[in-house]
Order: structure tokens, then C-alpha cells, then sequence
């Protein structure tokens, strides 16, 4: 009887230390959780925020606080590290650039950067981008022209603390090519690898030499390249919106995307100015000063020659374009290639119509 006693006793006191370990164990879940919960809670909600056109305030000016008033960071880096959000100016600009056509570039260091990753993927380790921006460029046959595109670009976006990626959408085959098309199928094919919400489409042969030319989206459609050397460093018209230029996901698709069908050069970047204004948006664009640009003097492209019926494609922008954009875009991927500086994405966009 006493050795049962002793026993139970000993059962007794085991029984209450696993009470103890049980309430000790819960207490540090619960504890837990809720210094997580309070942590995710502060984690900016991924908006595109275009509510302001950047001003040029201060050099390290920073914006510390969210609209509500509460620090707003982000905890990839780790448990202690937190980010902010990006300042409205970045405070690494240079202001005006050098930019040379006429030496040969190299790569190799840019292909070094470790803070590049693969697709010509960047985020700056710093801070939290306000908006995730694809770069669009169409293409075909001009690797010189690209080659000058990714030196100078590359540095000048990551200076500009944008959460990025490049892609190159490349035409296959030798039919007449279609830039506009070519734009719709970037917006399409980057939307599969990330989140983006601002598309910045670009021509493989125009540099900014003003990196305060930044390349993001504004509260309206915005036209970058507003100062190209081949016209004097002057828009040639207003309503010119051709080179360089920022779309949202929202404006994008309020205009149904871009046309599919002007084959051949011209008039398609007239169109979605068109676009824009039926859909009563207007054009932003940078000073004249920071919005000079270079472009790589070249000939015209054999199979680019200019398409003769752009003018009355214009004239129908108004009834063409709820059934002509990314609505009814059709195509198919050829081929990839992902490198540290871009993706590249082949496609067969088919041909012009004969007539
Ligand atoms: N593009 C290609 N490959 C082509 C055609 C066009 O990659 O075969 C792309 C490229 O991104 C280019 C863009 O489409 O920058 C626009 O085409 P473009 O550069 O030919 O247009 P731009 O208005 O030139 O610059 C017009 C021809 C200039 C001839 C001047 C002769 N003095
Ligand atoms: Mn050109």
C-alpha cells in the first residue's frame, strides 16, 4: 500500500510538471503569435500609389510615414531589419549623363552585380519600391542596340530604386514587324512572372541622359522620352507619345492595351494616344531638360518599311479599339531565355493581312 502511495505520488508530481511545461509552452505560442500578427499588420499593402507627380524636393528627402501615420516596412530582410518605402526622390541621382554610342560597351561587370538576378531581375536591398515596374522593349535583329540599352539602363533603374524587371519581346521570323503588338504581348507575358503594376515600354535604341527621368508610372499616361537628339531635343508634335513611355496596369487596360494591327512603321504610337484621350486621359510628361534622350543612329529596317495605311487606321482609333487591343491578342511563344540582365521572350505574331 505505501509502495502504491509512493508511487502515485510520484505520478502526482510528474503529472503537475507536464501542466506546468504545457501552460509554459502555450504561453510562449500565444506570445508568439502575437508579435507576429502586430508585424505582418504593418506590412504595406502592394498599391500603386499615383496619387502625386513627383516633385523634386530635397536630396534625401524621405517619406517616412504612411497615409495613416504608422512607419511602413517590410520584414524580407530578415526578422530585425525593417524596410521603408522609397523615398519619392531617390537620393542617389546624378542628374545629367554621359551617354556614348561610339565606344563598344562591355557587360561583364553588369553581369557580376550580384544584386541583379536572373531575368534581369532588381530590387533595391534599401527599400521598399512604391510601384513593381516591367520594362518592355520590342526587338529583332539589333543585339548591337541592346547591348548599349542594358549598360546604360541598368544602373540608371537601380539608382532609381525601382523594383524592376526587363523584358525583351523578340519577333520571330521574317514577316513585317509589329512593335505595337509586340508591346501587348511584354504586358502579357510579364504579368506571369510577378505582380507588376506599372509597364514602362521602351525602343531598344533610346537612352534618358537625365537619370531624374524615372522611369515609373504617374497619375496619368506618361511620355519619357520628350526630348530625343534626332529631333533637335524637341517633341516633333504634341501629341507625340513614340520612344519612351509609362502606362498603369489601370490606364493600360482603359484603353484596351495597344493595337495588334499596324504592321510596319508608324502610327501606332499615334493610335494609343488616341486611346488615351477618348478615354480622357492626358499626357504627363517630364521637364524638357530631364527628358533628353539619345537614340543609335540606324537605318530603316528592311522588313520595318513604312506601313501606308497607318493614316487611316489613326482615323478609326475611335471604332477599332474596344475589339482590337489585349483583348483579342493572339500569338505564341517560340522560345526563352532568361540571363541576369533580361528575359527574353520569343514569339510568332503571325502576318499583316494581305490586301
Ligand atoms: N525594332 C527592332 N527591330 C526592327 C524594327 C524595330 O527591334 O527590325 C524595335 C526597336 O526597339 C526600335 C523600335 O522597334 O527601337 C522602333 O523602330 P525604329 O527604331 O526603326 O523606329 P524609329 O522611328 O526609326 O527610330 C525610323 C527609321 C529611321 C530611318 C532614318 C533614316 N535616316
Ligand atoms: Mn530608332
Amino acid at each position: 500500500m505505501a509502495e502504491f502511495y509512493g508511487n502515485f505520488g510520484g505520478l502526482q508530481r510528474t503529472c503537475s510538471l507536464l501542466v506546468v511545461v504545457c501552460v509554459i509552452h502555450l504561453s510562449v505560442v500565444i506570445v508568439f503569435y502575437l508579435r507576429n500578427f502586430s508585424t505582418l499588420a504593418r506590412i504595406p499593402t502592394p498599391v500603386l500609389s499615383l496619387q502625386h507627380e513627383p516633385t523634386l524636393a530635397p536630396e534625401n528627402s524621405t517619406r517616412n510615414s504612411s497615409a495613416l501615420g504608422t512607419p511602413e516596412v517590410d520584414i524580407r530582410q530578415g526578422d530585425n531589419q525593417t524596410l521603408q518605402e522609397c523615398p519619392e526622390t531617390p537620393p542617389r541621382l546624378e542628374g545629367p549623363l554621359h551617354v556614348d554610342f561610339s565606344e563598344p560597351v562591355k557587360l561583364d561587370k553588369l553581369l557580376k552585380n550580384p544584386e541583379l538576378s536572373l531575368g534581369g531581375r532588381y530590387m533595391p536591398s534599401e527599400c521598399v519600391s512604391q510601384q513593381k515596374v516591367a520594362i518592355i522593349i520590342p526587338f529583332r535583329d539589333r543585339e548591337m542596340h541592346l547591348k548599349y540599352w542594358l549598360y546604360y539602363m541598368h544602373p540608371i533603374l537601380q539608382r532609381q530604386q525601382l523594383d524592376y524587371g526587363v523584358f525583351v519581346i523578340e519577333q520571330d521570323g521574317d514577316e513585317t514587324f509589329n512593335r505595337a503588338k509586340l508591346l501587348n504581348v511584354g504586358y502579357n507575358e510579364a504579368l506571369k512572372e510577378y505582380d507588376y503594376n506599372c509597364f514602362v515600354f521602351s525602343d531598344v535604341d533610346l537612352i534618358p541622359i537625365d537619370d531624374r527621368n524615372l522611369y515609373k508610372c504617374y497619375d496619368q499616361p506618361r511620355h519619357l522620352s520628350v526630348a530625343m537628339d534626332k529631333f533637335g531635343f524637341q517633341l516633333p508634335y504634341n501629341q507625340y507619345f513614340g520612344g519612351v513611355s509609362s502606362l498603369s496596369k489601370e490606364q493600360y487596360l482603359k484603353i484596351n492595351g495597344f493595337p495588334n494591327n499596324y504592321w510596319g512603321w508608324g502610327g501606332e504610337d499615334d493610335d494609343v494616344y488616341n486611346r488615351l484621350s477618348f478615354r480622357g486621359m492626358t499626357i504627363s510628361r517630364p521637364d524638357h531638360n530631364i527628358g533628353k534622350c539619345k537614340m543609335i543612329r540606324h537605318a530603316r529596317d528592311k522588313l520595318n518599311q513604312p506601313n501606308p495605311q497607318r493614316f487611316t487606321r489613326i482615323s478609326r482609333t475611335r471604332e477599332t479599339m474596344d475589339t482590337d487591343g489585349i483583348s483579342s491578342l493572339e500569338y505564341s511563344v517560340v522560345g526563352w531565355e532568361k540571363t541576369r540582365l533580361y528575359t527574353k521572350i520569343v514569339v510568332d505574331v503571325g502576318k499583316a493581312p494581305h490586301l
